[in-house]
């Protein structure tokens, strides 16, 4: 089955974007530009089908295409992002998944961005940020559990999203930075560590079995390495000043049909 990445174009008012653990800083469009273009490039390669749905240029942040929807083999559950500045990107993405997936779509007052929600098979993890509640969570519980998901909270430290903190591996490990994210919540899940010197590293994007990772963590990508997963690497390091990771940038799904 053709595997589809869902991703949008990087807005020219990126350095506008929210921020809330990073100084702000000078950010080149045209660099953020050129970075997300190997990005998609790399995802490719990977074997995804890209399909760049279109920009909001009004929206600072409309490039992190992952907190607006959780898309899952049964159906797609359209968010209601925790910052305000970011409530009016769902639509269009809604719009994009509607010949994929049934819709969910979150309800005031809760919020929930994608970027705070693990999934490890059928276990799903909701951080805990400033962009998601717990109501938030709950509503993921009424429309998911109907198709055996179970969903848990997760506390975190110092870190925008729960995917900033920790990824999900090809063979349902997970890569995690201890200092953001107890292991001990991932009940019998084993996981790595990041490397120490790249706290920024447990956000990666698994395509198939491949592994991909910012050009920012090359220890982090050695451990993985050694511990047996086949590894890419793209370098992100324009968009991760608007704090964007790798998941961040596409929303990536099996083309199955509702
Ligand atoms: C924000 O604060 O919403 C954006 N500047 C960064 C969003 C990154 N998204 C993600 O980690 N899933």
């Amino acid at each position: 089955m053709p595997r589809i990445a869902l991703t949008r174009p990087v807005p020219p008012s990126i350095a506008q974007c929210e921020l809330t653990h990073l100084a702000r800083e000078p950010i080149s469009f045209e660099r953020a530009a050129a970075q997300h273009d190997l990005y998609e490039a790399a995802l490719r390669t990977l074997g995804c089908q890209v399909t760049r749905i279109a920009g909001q240029p009004d929206h600072p942040d409309s490039v992190f295409i992952e907190d607006t929807a959780l898309v899952l083999d049964e159906c797609a559950v359209i968010t209601r992002p925790g910052a305000a500045s970011r409530r009016g990107e769902v639509d269009l993405v809604a719009e994009a998944l509607t010949p994929w997936r049934a819709l969910h779509r979150l309800e005031a007052p809760d919020t929930l961005d994608g970027g705070d929600v693990l999934r490890v098979g059928k276990r799903l993890w909701v951080g805990m940020s400033s962009r998601s509640t717990a109501g938030g969570a709950a509503q993921l519980v009424k429309f998911l559990a109907p198709f055996g998901y179970r969903v848990s909270t997760a506390a975190l430290t110092g870190a925008l999203h729960l995917k900033t903190a920790v990824s999900a591996l090809p063979d349902g490990r997970v890569l995690l930075n201890p200092a953001m994210v107890g292991p001990s919540l991932f009940d019998g899940t084993s996981h790595i560590a990041v490397h120490p010197d790249e706290p920024m590293a447990g956000n990666v994007l698994v395509i198939g079995d491949t592994v991909l990772c910012p050009a920012s963590a090359p220890r982090t990508r050695e451990r993985l390495e050694s511990s047996g997963y086949a590894t890419a690497r793209v370098d992100a390091s324009e968009l991760a000043k608007a704090e964007g990771g790798l998941t961040c940038c596409s929303l990536v799904f099996d083309a199955r049909t509702p």
